[in-house]
């Protein structure tokens, strides 16, 4: 049985991969950080709800107190599990509260992940442990090519970006100097009804639900003209398994291939919760009013926006389809929206 480790089990990701994982018959161990109310909601049904409090349960996944921004922590966990695979998903993942935790954010998402590696190499696992990092689209920022290959150059464009520069090149130098089997999957945005509530999909699709339902009067976004390749999270867990299943260590773009506006994901989720909304206005200026009725349901506000924006994000796939077979159109962009709306009027339904 082999032995995984997921850091960050409990974010959208690491859920996910941690249903999957199971289905393979894999022995999973998950961090969790202490926390003065319970973070595991994501992962409640695959822990035993009786045995929450010592969070161990061998049929189930097995989580871990675990905080990347402490060495000692982190060398103690590997030394104890001597994992097979390390999936490295921990992260402050929000691009924009890197602009007001800098220094937190390169601490936990760029040395974080020296220290995993680091600790890799001290505790003598480098022919046993291969390790996945979690890379991002970020990195491209300011894009140099449309679309993004394994080869355009990074020109980062948030603290976030930066920290995930290092945690990118670090994980490429263990490989290239101590021959580690480490990885990097360049993934561009993935959602799913598991992803967190204010990043721009989950904040739109809960808005729609909630409007249709008479429950919020209004939704306020930023950039809405910000182009995104949005896939589903689910497939792209799978791919993170394939990259680390690949007979040798390489980096891959994790992509749909295609890419959508802000507004256009916003149309499309209204429309979904039975709203057709239609565009008046540019810039600060713009709304989105419901055409049946003239209201004004989704406004811009500056609070928003961010002191460095990325533009436009589209991956280039073909390396992962390619080398992996990993098909990236599993989940058709309307059919992640479909699915993301179809849950949120559930979720609302049931909470309000
Ligand atoms: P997420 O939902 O925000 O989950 C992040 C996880 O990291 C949470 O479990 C969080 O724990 C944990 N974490 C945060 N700081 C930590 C620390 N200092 N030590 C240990 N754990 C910590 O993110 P996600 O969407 O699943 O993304 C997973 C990874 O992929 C992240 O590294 C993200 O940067 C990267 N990524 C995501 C995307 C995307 O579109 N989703 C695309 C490219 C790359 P708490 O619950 O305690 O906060
Ligand atoms: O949903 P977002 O916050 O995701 P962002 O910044 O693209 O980052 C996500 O994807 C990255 C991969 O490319 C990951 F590495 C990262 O961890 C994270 O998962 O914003 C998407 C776009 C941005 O251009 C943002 O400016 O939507 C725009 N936007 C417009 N209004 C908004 C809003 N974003 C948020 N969060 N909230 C808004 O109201």
């Amino acid at each position: 049985m082999k032995k995984a480790l997921i850091t960050g089990i409990n974010g959208q990701d690491g859920s996910y991969l941690a249903e999957f994982l199971l289905e393979k018959d894999y022995k999973v161990y998950g961090t969790l950080r202490r926390s003065s109310v319970n973070t595991t909601e994501r992962i409640r049904h695959l822990l035993d709800e009786s045995n929450l409090e010592k969070h161990q349960n061998p049929k189930k996944i097995h989580l871990v107190y675990g905080d990347l921004t402490d060495s000692l922590n982190v060398t103690r966990i590997i030394k104890e599990i001597e994992p097979d695979e390390i999936y490295n998903l921990a992260a402050q993942s929000h691009v924009a509260v890197s602009f007001d935790e800098p220094e937190y954010t390169a601490n936990a998402d760029g040395v974080g992940t020296l220290r995993i590696l680091e600790a890799v190499r001290i505790l003598g696992l480098e022919e046993k442990t291969r390790i996945y990092q979690a890379s991002t689209s970020e990195l491209y920022g300011k894009v140099e090519e449309i679309p993004q290959t394994e080869n355009t150059p990074f020109h980062p464009r948030s603290p976030y970006a930066v920290a995930k520069m290092y945690a990118f090149w670090i994980t490429k130098h263990y490989r290239e100097a101590y021959h580690l089997f480490a990885s990097n999957g360049i993934l561009f945005n993935h959602e799913s009804e598991r992803r967190g509530e204010t990043f721009v999909t989950r904040k739109i699709t809960l808005a729609a639900a909630r409007i249709a339902q008479g429950l919020q009067d209004k939704l306020y976004l930023g950039n809405l003209s910000s182009k995104r390749d949005w896939g589903y999270a689910k497939d792209y867990v799978e791919c993170m398994w394939r990259i680390l299943q690949h007979q040798e260590a390489e980096d891959f773009v994790v992509a749909t291939g295609e890419t959508k506006t802000v507004r256009e994901f916003c149309t499309l989720a209204f429309r979904y919760a039975g709203i057709e909304l239609e565009w008046d206005g540019t810039g600060i200026d713009e709304k989105g009013i419901d055409k049946k009725t003239g209201r004004v349901f989704v406004e811009v506000s500056r609070e928003f926006f961010r002191p460095a924006e990325v533009d436009l994000l589209l991956g280039n796939p073909e390396k992962a389809k390619r080398e992996l077979h990993w098909d990236p159109r599993q989940t058709a962009f309307e059919a992640l929206v479909q699915l993301m709306v179809k849950h949120d009027m559930e979720y609302v339904k049931r909470i309000k």
